[in-house]
């Protein structure tokens, strides 16, 4: 891969809108990226393997609970900080912020919310300092954009709860040390569950063959009579709302992520553009690569208001699930179409590995998919807007 020249675009000053503080966790972000992520990710991404030598880095820069408190381990960072972090990462590979936003946001983020001091004592220091790599296990076979409908059950056997069933695409399940896992109990609620490695009859098989996301480990989760200690239950909150509220702040960080992506396939674009000759002058010099190009940081723009106010909005505790799901399905659907569109400005060379554009754009099909899908996230926003909610 070449040499990281990335320079982000700031076409509306959105900077005079951050403080010091973002300002200095966003480029230590980018910094650490250009450093050590951009030199060895396309390497990762062909061989199809996480690289764990990043997670020291990954925890260093505030990635791992941004904004957990620092009692336990968290940058005490607030939701912009959060968002801009995790630009930052997502520009470098959206495998990468993967592993970033499962730790904290479905991993930290439940831990501290909904469970007791002593399990937040005993997780979130090691979760925060990479000790620790954790995943979110929701989705089943037979229950993806349903979860309410899952079959994961757990008994209570006086002395442990008894957990079987089975989690599918779980980010980082194969090399995890917990995994946050929702199950029903035997009267069909919803319970948040922490499952350790090295449980008997706990298995984390991993899924191959991926064409996206390659840089980011996934796997399933089995349980087959899995004995869990009774102080492994996550009682702060039960029900379905439990793990969507964990979504909620998931998605948020995807909406800020997917730009990160859009960001570093405009400006390979914008770059290549002016420096390949065809016809005997720079294709930028263009209307057609122009129209392209334009397009591009128009909608990055627009995006990036989107996720600066949402995360106004969130600081104030005042962002509801669907103005997230607004966001995170724009910004999804904005970075996807722009690293199409910069494929097709690079010719040829954008379906090598020479370049990051169709890392990203084969990344993106999954960004659009998990955490609720496109077409969910637009109900979302149907139902909200309507009052009808068009699921069934
Ligand atoms: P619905 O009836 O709407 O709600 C059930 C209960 O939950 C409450 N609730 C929420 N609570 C907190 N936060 C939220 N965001 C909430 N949304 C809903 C709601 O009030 C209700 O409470 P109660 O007390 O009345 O029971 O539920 P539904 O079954 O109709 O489902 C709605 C729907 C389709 C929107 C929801 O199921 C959904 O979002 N589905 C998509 C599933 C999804 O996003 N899965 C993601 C899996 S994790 C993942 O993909 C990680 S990728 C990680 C990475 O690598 O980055
Ligand atoms: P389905 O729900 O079967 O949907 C198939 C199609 O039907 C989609 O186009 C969908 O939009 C559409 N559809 C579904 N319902 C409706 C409806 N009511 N109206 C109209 N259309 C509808 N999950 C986790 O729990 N933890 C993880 O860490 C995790 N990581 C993931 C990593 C990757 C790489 C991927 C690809 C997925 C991951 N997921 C994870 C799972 C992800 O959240 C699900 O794939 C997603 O929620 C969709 O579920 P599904 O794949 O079963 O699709």
């Amino acid at each position: 891969m070449r040499p990281d020249l990335f320079e982000a675009p700031d076409y509306y000053n959105i900077d005079d809108l951050l403080s010091e503080e973002h300002k200095l966790v966003r480029d230590a972000a980018r910094q650490w990226v250009k450093r050590s992520v951009s030199p060895i990710i396309e390497e990762y991404a062909q061989k199809a393997e996480f690289p764990t030598e990043i997670i020291g880095g990954l925890a260093e820069i505030g990635a791992f609970g941004p904004y957990i408190p620092e009692q336990y381990g968290g940058a005490g960072l607030d939701q912009i900080s959060y968002g801009l972090i995790m630009q930052e990462i997502e520009r470098g590979d959206s495998g990468v912020r993967s592993t970033a936003s499962v730790q904290s946001s479905l991993v930290m983020y439940p831990i501290y919310t909904y469970g007791n001091e002593a399990q937040r004592k005993k997780y979130l220091p090691k979760l925060a300092s990479g000790e620790f790599m954790g995943c979110f296990g929701l989705t089943e076979p037979n229950h993806g954009s349903n979860p309410s409908g899952m079959e994961t059950k757990y008994k209570d056997m006086g002395d442990h709860y008894l957990l079987n069933g089975a989690k599918l695409w779980i980010s980082n399940s194969p090399f995890a040390d917990i995994a946050v896992v929702w199950a029903k109990n035997e009267e069909g609620r919803i319970h948040g569950l922490i499952v350790e490695r090295g449980m008997e009859g706990f298995t984390t098989p991993e899924t191959h063959n991926k064409w996206s996301l390659r840089a980011s480990a996934t796997g399933e989760l089995i349980f087959d009579n899995v004995k869990v200690p009774k102080e492994n239950i996550l009682l702060g909150k039960t029900g379905l709302g439990a793990p969507l509220g964990c979504l909620d702040s998931a998605r948020y960080g995807i909406a800020w992520g997917a730009i990160g992506a859009a960001m570093d396939c405009y400006d390979t674009a914008l770059r290549y553009a002016k420096e390949r000759i065809q016809f005997g002058k720079p294709i930028a010099a263009t209307q057609l690569q122009q129209k392209k190009l334009a397009e591009m940081i128009t909608e990055i723009t627009k995006a990036q208001l989107l996720a600066f106010r949402l995360g106004q909005l969130k600081n104030e505790g005042r962002a509801t699930t669907a103005q997230i799901s607004m966001a995170k399905r724009n910004n999804v659907e904005m970075a996807i179409k722009i690293a199409r569109e910069a494929r097709q400005v690079l010719g040829g060379m954008g379906i090598t590995g020479e370049y990051s554009i169709m890392r990203h754009m084969m990344n993106l099909e999954s960004v659009i998919t998990y955490e609720g899908t496109h077409d969910i996230h637009l109900l979302i926003t149907g139902a909200d807007i309507t009052g009808y909610p068009a699921f069934q």
